[in-house]
């Protein structure tokens, strides 16, 4: 066996590093005079002797845990749930990925990867993590080492799974990048908030019911009928809550907030039955403590890893200070409580000027967005403060809070010094050839709907232009199949006119792409009917794209919906899109129907937030525009897990002949692999993963 046990943060400095490296690629862009440009103040100060080398071991098993005090099986990284892992500004991040995950785990047996969420993995393009795209996932029983130098801005960013279902079982944690010189702002100490949502059912016994038919006429027996994951059973702060706080009802769809009433720091075991779901074992549970000293600031970088829940954070009696959304620096905007949705991250700066004390730490989930849902709660404690009690004020209800308005929200820019190429701190990572983070003129517009079809086959879909996307269509790469061969995009594609339905089989055969009905965005009109296959636009290097993302009610937009079933659904939501590749500037958001006429002056382009997760807001639209300066193939999508898994989700395919060839060592694919879309039948589940237990 191995020794990823061992927990082992080995920071190394290798002279002869590039023959480690054994990937003469590496070598060409260490030197290109691409990375002098991502550096525009030159590269670290260790660069002479070869950048250091950050190393983990990552022992990936089953384990049981009990976060919310229902005990339920997780997946731990070396024991730990949510482990977290930090490297510093121009190392190489080496990670070696042992899956010893059991093959019984339906969805996550399957193989799994990591995705490094919020770098944009210029010329590492094969280590990006998201399954079949860029790479196979690792089955159970094999390794994969990612390796790859960190040209990132230093900030709060998160590791997760990109595969299957593994993120929503526990695998992901913090990162967190150091800057080789000293931080841009000023405190003494620093805590990480990791935020996350509870299901105490398994990811994949919630995802199975998402492919089953909507559509009342197209249930058998066989196929079982659609059913909604709910809300989460709780909120964690830290990986740490209790389901019990918050009186849910079963399944939790309701319109009608829970009460919640938190009376112990230590939950005791044995009082799992009282949610009719929750019969599990309760072993106990602790709440979190975020542990300060008075007189101190803290920078606290706060992370949203949840599957569902758009969080709103508060610090009872305390304001916080934004100074950095996803890793780049912000204005400062001092607020009482902070918004945050899927994906996204603030660091805010707290300072603990208070009387000693207990306070309370609070993630709700805002009324208005998942109506339903419990809240999460712990204690900001002051050093000093009586261990043993809670704080005495009243806790926040799950309504009491609204939500943030656009005024808020459009008080998150880019500070001056940004913006300016004489004042551009050093170490700041700006896109290629540009000289500050200003936003260059577009040179492209894409419009996205957003739609929420039903597909022929009786499937409810997320769509973006009509098209729900797969996420495994040819057991191989798509990266690669696209590098080698980017005609074979132009020729597999679809008319938009016929819409070529994808067929309705639960596996797929390696090799098989050409099966798969492509879309291409290249200014023809959206299909007329749904379809199930993959969405492309083509870039050239250079291009700066403006995407429009149109946030409807779920039928609008031509988003066929056929006579009897879904023909008068008016869902709403918001939607968290995150980018792979690259951070995009927040341009402008607004209600309504987007109209090019008379909201383009709308749009911020002095000072816009650079960021790589951001809300889609219901009936509404957001505008957000990047520069493709990236070879390779990124996915834009939904950061609500179930969403992605529905299909909400395309591909920019940017001058991917350009894209370095594959590492030799990439995972071996698999000769059948799944279609995220299929048919999970009862006897199809049966058939292949045997009764265990998911095959309801
Ligand atoms: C890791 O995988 C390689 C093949 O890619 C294999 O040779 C090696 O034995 C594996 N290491 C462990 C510890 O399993
Ligand atoms: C439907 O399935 C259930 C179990 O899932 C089984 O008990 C029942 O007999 C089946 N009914 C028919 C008509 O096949
Ligand atoms: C919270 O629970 C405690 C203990 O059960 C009870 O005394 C108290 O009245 C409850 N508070 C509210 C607001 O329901
Ligand atoms: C928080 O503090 C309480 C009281 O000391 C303790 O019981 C609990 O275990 C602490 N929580 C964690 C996560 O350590
Ligand atoms: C927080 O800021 C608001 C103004 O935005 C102010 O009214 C309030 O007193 C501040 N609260 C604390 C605890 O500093
Ligand atoms: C919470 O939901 C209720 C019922 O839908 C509604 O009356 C109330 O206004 C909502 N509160 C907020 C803050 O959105
Ligand atoms: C802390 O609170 C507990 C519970 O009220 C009390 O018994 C204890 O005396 C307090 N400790 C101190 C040092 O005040
Ligand atoms: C960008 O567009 C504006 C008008 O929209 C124009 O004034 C400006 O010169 C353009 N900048 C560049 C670099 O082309
Ligand atoms: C988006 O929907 C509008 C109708 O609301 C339609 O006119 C437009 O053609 C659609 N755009 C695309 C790209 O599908
Ligand atoms: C849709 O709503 C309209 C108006 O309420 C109603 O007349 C029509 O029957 C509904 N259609 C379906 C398929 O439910
Ligand atoms: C967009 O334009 C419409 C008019 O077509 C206007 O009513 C709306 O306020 C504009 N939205 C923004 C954010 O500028
Ligand atoms: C950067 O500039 C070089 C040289 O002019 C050019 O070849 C390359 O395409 C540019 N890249 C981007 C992203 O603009
Ligand atoms: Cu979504």
């Amino acid at each position: 066996m191995h020794a990823a046990g061992v927990c082992s943060t080995i920071v190394r400095v290798i002279m002869g590093f590039f023959q480690r490296l054994g990937w003469p690629m590496l070598f060409a862009i260490l030197l290109s005079t691409e990375l002098s440009a991502a550096f525009p103040y030159g590269a670290p100060a260790q660069a002479p002797l070869g950048p250091a080398i950050t190393h983990y071991d990552f022992d990936v098993t089953v384990g049981q845990r009990a976060p919310d005090c229902f005990q339920k099986d997780v997946i731990l990284v070396n024991g730990e749930y949510h482990k977290q892992i930090e490297v510093t500004q121009g190392n190489i991040l080496e990670v070696t990925v042992y899956n010893n995950l059991p093959a019984t785990w339906p969805l996550v047996s399957e193989g799994i990867s990591i995705h490094w969420h919020g770098f944009s993995m210029n010329g590492a393009e094969w280590y990006d993590g998201v399954g079949y795209l860029a790479q196979c996932p690792i089955q159970a029983g094999t390794n994969f080492t990612y390796r790859f130098q960190v040209n990132e801005e230093p900030g709060t960013y998160f590791w997760h799974g990109h595969s299957g279902n593994e993120k929503v079982d526990g695998f992901s944690g913090p990162l967190i990048v150091r800057p080789a010189g000293p931080e841009p702002f000023m405190y003494d100490e620093e805590r990480v908030l990791y935020l996350s949502d509870n299901y105490h059912t398994s990811a994949t016994a919630l995802t199975f019911p998402l492919n089953r038919p909507f559509d009342a006429k197209k249930q058998t027996n066989d196929s079982g009928g659609w059913d909604w994951v709910a809300v989460p059973q709780a909120i964690l702060l830290n990986s740490h809550g209790f389901y019990g706080d918050c009186d849910l009802l079963a399944g939790s769809n309701t319109v009608i907030p829970p009460k919640c009433n938190v009376t112990t720091q230590w939950v005791p075991p044995g009082r799992s039955k009282i949610l009719p779901y929750a019969s599990g074992n309760n072993p106990g549970c602790k709440r979190e403590n975020v542990t300060v000293e008075a007189g101190k600031t803290y920078r606290i970088r706060m992370i949203n890893a949840g599957s569902l829940a758009y969080l709103t954070v508060c610090f009872a009696d305390h304001n916080v200070t934004i100074v950095a959304a996803d890793a780049y620096p912000t204005n400062p905007l001092t607020v009482p409580c902070v918004d945050i949705n899927l994906g996204q991250r603030y660091d805010v700066l707290l300072k603990a000027d208070r009387p000693v004390g207990n306070y309370w730490l609070t993630a709700l989930v805002v009324n208005s967005t998942r109506t339903g849902s419990p809240a999460g709660y712990g204690v900001l404690r002051y050093a000093g403060a009586n261990e043993s009690l809670l704080p005495w004020e009243p806790i926040l209800q799950p309504e009491s809070v609204p939500a943030w308005t656009f005024g808020t929200v459009s008080k998150i820019t880019l500070p001056d010094v940004y913006l300016n190429p004489r004042t551009v701190p050093k170490g700041t990572v700006l896109p290629l050839n540009s000289s500050s983070l200003a936003p260059p003129n577009n040179t492209k517009t894409l419009l996205v709907n957003l739609t929420q079809p039903l597909l022929p086959n009786g499937q409810l879909r997320w769509a973006l232009n009509n098209v729900a996307t797969f996420g495994t269509p040819s057991c191989l790469p798509t990266l690669d199949l696209v590098r080698r061969n980017l005609g074979m995009m132009t020729s597999m594609a679809q008319s938009t006119q016929l819409g070529k339905i994808a067929p309705d089989m639960p596996e797929q055969q390696i090799g098989n792409a050409l099966e798969v009905p492509t879309y291409l965005e290249d200014g023809s009109p959206s299909p007329l009917a749904p379809v199930a296959g993959q969405e492309f636009m083509l870039l050239e290097v250079g291009d700066v794209v403006d995407v429009i993302l149109q946030n409807l009610p779920a039928n609008a937009n031509g988003g066929d919906y056929r006579p009897g079933v879904g023909a008068n659904r008016t869902a709403q939501e918001q939607h968290p899109f995150h980018m792979h590749g690259h951070h995009f500037w927040v341009l402008a958001y607004g209600l309504g129907t987007f109209n090019e006429a008379t909201n383009r002056s709308s749009f911020n382009t002095d000072n816009p937030p650079f960021r790589d997760s951001y809300t889609i807001f219901k009936n509404g639209w957001t505008a957000i525009r990047f520069k493709a300066d990236n070879p390779g193939v990124w996915i834009l999508h939904c950061h609500t897990d179930w969403h992605l898994f529905m299909g909400q989700k395309m591909y920019f395919a940017t001058s991917p002949q350009l894209a370095q060839p594959p590492p030799p060592d990439l995972p071996q694919c698999p000769n059948t692999c799944l279609y995220n879309f299929g048919p999970y039948t009862r006897s199809y589940v049966q058939s292949r993963w045997g009764s265990s237990g998911y095959s309801t």
